[in-house]
């Protein structure tokens, strides 16, 4: 858990207390479903919790932006869970829309970072995220505290309804405990990353792609430029790049590949080499032992080895850090990005 804007690249130790989960173990291993209700970059967290939950737990999610949710009439059966995601806990649109999936009978169970927070008190139950105050406008160090909260209850859950195995969870929780010594590693020198931003901050627009895990940290990748750099970027599931955005590839376009080793790791190596074919200058998140996506990007930003559960909880960083240093570098107020609010509470 860290905070990268304005300098400050030390990982902080975040106390993530779990007894919201265990405490309610059997309404959440019970669930018929679950909806997981957000914003922004919170809403990238809970697609992530998608791919774990669905995969752990075997429930059926569905991610929903508040913003849609609060204005329309969704179908809320009894034993549904919602699991609302916010960072500042005070976002009117996930705000209004838990208010009426309660009155609706829902069980809300919040994952928030600000203690006391009106989200916080409107949830049934929750786990604090506890990654401090974000000093900066755009989520960057509460993404990575939601990462590792969401990733405990997929496992918390699975194990509790015996979807996962016992080996299984103690292998993905001492993974999951060795992340802030990677984050650490990744930390350790972003010279490269600086480098890259430099080499890139004209550019007028991104593509970010990315396949099952990485797919959500594609969308935050393009988001964090978007918000702290003002480039236009698009994120994509890599797959779907035939289906329309390929058209956009040229000599001038920076594609951002987040290619960590992962079962989805052959599909990713064709899908650089269309960009490739294509003339588009790829950047590639990859795995430190990697050897065949590092000798076709044009730049490369490692990250350590992790299951692909996990993996998200690194891959995001680089691309956290290519967008402080582009701001950076366009002289940019990366704390205080132009038309953005700490908490939307309109
Ligand atoms: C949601 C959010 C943030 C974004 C910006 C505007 O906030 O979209 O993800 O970075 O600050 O609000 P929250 O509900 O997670 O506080």
């Amino acid at each position: 858990i860290f905070d990268c804007l304005r300098g400050r690249l030390l990982p902080q130790s975040g106390q993530i207390i779990m007894s919201g989960v265990d405490n309610h173990i059997d309404a959440l291993k019970n669930a018929q479903r679950i909806i997981i209700v957000a914003c922004g970059t919170s809403w990238h967290a809970g697609l992530v919790a998608e791919y774990q939950i669905e995969e752990l737990c075997r429930i059926p999610v569905e991610v929903e932006y508040a913003s849609e949710f609060r204005y329309r009439n969704p179908v809320i059966n009894e034993g549904d869970v919602i699991i609302a995601i916010s960072q500042s806990g005070e976002t009117a649109d996930t705000l209004v829309a838990l208010e009426s999936a309660k009155e609706k009978g829902a069980f809300i169970f919040g994952v928030v970072n600000a203690v006391g927070s009106s989200i916080a008190r409107l949830s049934n139950a929750g786990a604090y995220t506890h990654a401090g105050p974000e000093i900066g406008v755009a989520s960057t160090k509460a993404f990575t505290g939601q990462l590792a909260v969401l990733t405990m209850m997929a496992l918390k859950i699975g194990y509790a309804k015996g979807t996962i195995s016992e080996a299984r969870y103690m292998q993905l929780m001492h993974e999951l405990q060795a992340v802030p010594e990677k984050v650490k590693e990744i930390l350790a020198d972003t010279s490269v990353i600086q480098n890259i931003a430099a080499k890139y901050k004209d550019a007028h627009d991104f593509l970010f792609l990315g396949r099952g895990y990485n797919f959500p940290v594609a969308l935050e990748g393009a988001l964090k430029l978007k918000e702290i750099s003002y480039i236009h970027a698009e994120g994509y599931p890599a797959a779907e790049m035939k289906h329309g955005p390929i058209a956009l590839v040229d000599d001038q376009l920076p594609v951002v590949f987040v290619a960590t080793k992962d079962s989805y790791y052959e599909k990713i190596v064709s899908n650089v080499q269309e960009i490739k074919a294509r003339k588009g200058k790829v950047i590639a998140v990859a795995t430190a032992a990697d050897d065949v996506i590092p000798g076709m990007a044009d730049d490369v930003m490692f990250v350590p080895d992790a299951d692909e559960v996990i993996a998200p909880l690194l891959s995001t960083i680089p691309l956290q850090l290519l967008s402080y240093y582009v701001g950076l570098a366009k002289g940019l107020d990366v704390d205080k990005p132009r038309n953005l609010a700490k908490s939307v509470t309109v």
